[in-house]
């Protein structure tokens, strides 16, 4: 009789960027190679992963309807990540699953912190409130010039109320991400999300390989 090797414990890994960069095409990728080595996989989105969730993303995206001061913003996309984290993200862990997330708080300190001038320590208030101890294991961060991103979502579908913000907004966005991962460069893979689609994919499969053997 062979032992089975048993699968690696579950860890959390995020994919963030800009609009359009290709986080929810690249996805299926980082899933597959994640499945690829034994892991169960959860894949997720913020803001949303809930009914709840998915219900305030609508709000939050919505351009028909007021638009939240910022301050509002970021407490309900809060609201919908302690919903997310206590009934989705937890559990999955806690079972020895991966979760995959599309976007988590390091969006938060971009969109909310780099984007609209919150100050980053509202911001890492609510997430020692919400979160606790809970961080990425791995963030994996598609990075290319927003007008890029921005001509790729239009061609793609109706702007939300983000994809209406002007391009300044954008490049203070990317500049929080770059800036977050310089702090913490052992938690994030930056990915140049400009090249092909197959240059992209083949980039993160071996990124991504290369820190499971290292892991
Ligand atoms: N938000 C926030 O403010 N604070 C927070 O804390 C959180 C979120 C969590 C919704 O997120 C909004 O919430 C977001 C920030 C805010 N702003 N907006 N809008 P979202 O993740 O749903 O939003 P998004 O960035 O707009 O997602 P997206 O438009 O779906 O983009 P994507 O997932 O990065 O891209 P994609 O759909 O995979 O690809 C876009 C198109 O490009 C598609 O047609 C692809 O086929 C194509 N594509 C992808 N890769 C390539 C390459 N390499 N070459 C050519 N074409 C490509």
């Amino acid at each position: 009789m062979t032992a089975k090797t048993p699968p690696p414990p579950g860890k959390f890994i995020t994919i963030e960027g800009g609009e359009g960069v290709g986080k929810s095409t690249n996805a299926d990728l980082i899933q597959s190679v994640l499945e690829s080595r034994g892991c169960e996989v959860v894949v997720t989105r913020e803001p949303g992963g809930t009914a709840l969730g998915e219900a305030l993303r609508s709000i939050l995206l919505s351009a028909d309807i007021e638009s939240p001061v910022a301050m509002a913003e970021l407490l309900i996309i809060f609201a919908a990540r302690a919903q997310h984290l206590t009934t989705v993200i937890e559990p999955a862990l806690a079972a020895g699953k991966w979760v995959l997330c599309d976007r988590f708080t390091d969006a938060t300190y971009a969109y909310q912190g780099w984007g609209r001038n919150i100050d980053q320590r509202a911001i890492a208030s609510l997430e020692q409130l919400v979160q606790g101890a809970r961080r990425p294991d791995l963030t994996v961060l598609l990075d290319m010039d927003p007008s890029l991103g921005l001509a790729r979502a239009k061609e793609r579908a109706e702007l939300d109320r983000f994809e209406q913000e002007e391009l300044a907004f954008f490049n203070r966005v990317r500049e929080g991400y770059l800036a977050r991962a310089k702090e913490e460069p052992a938690r994030w893979l930056i990915i140049d999300a400009s090249k092909t689609l197959d240059e992209v994919t083949t980039v993160i499969g071996q990124a991504l390989n290369d820190w499971f053997d290292n892991a």
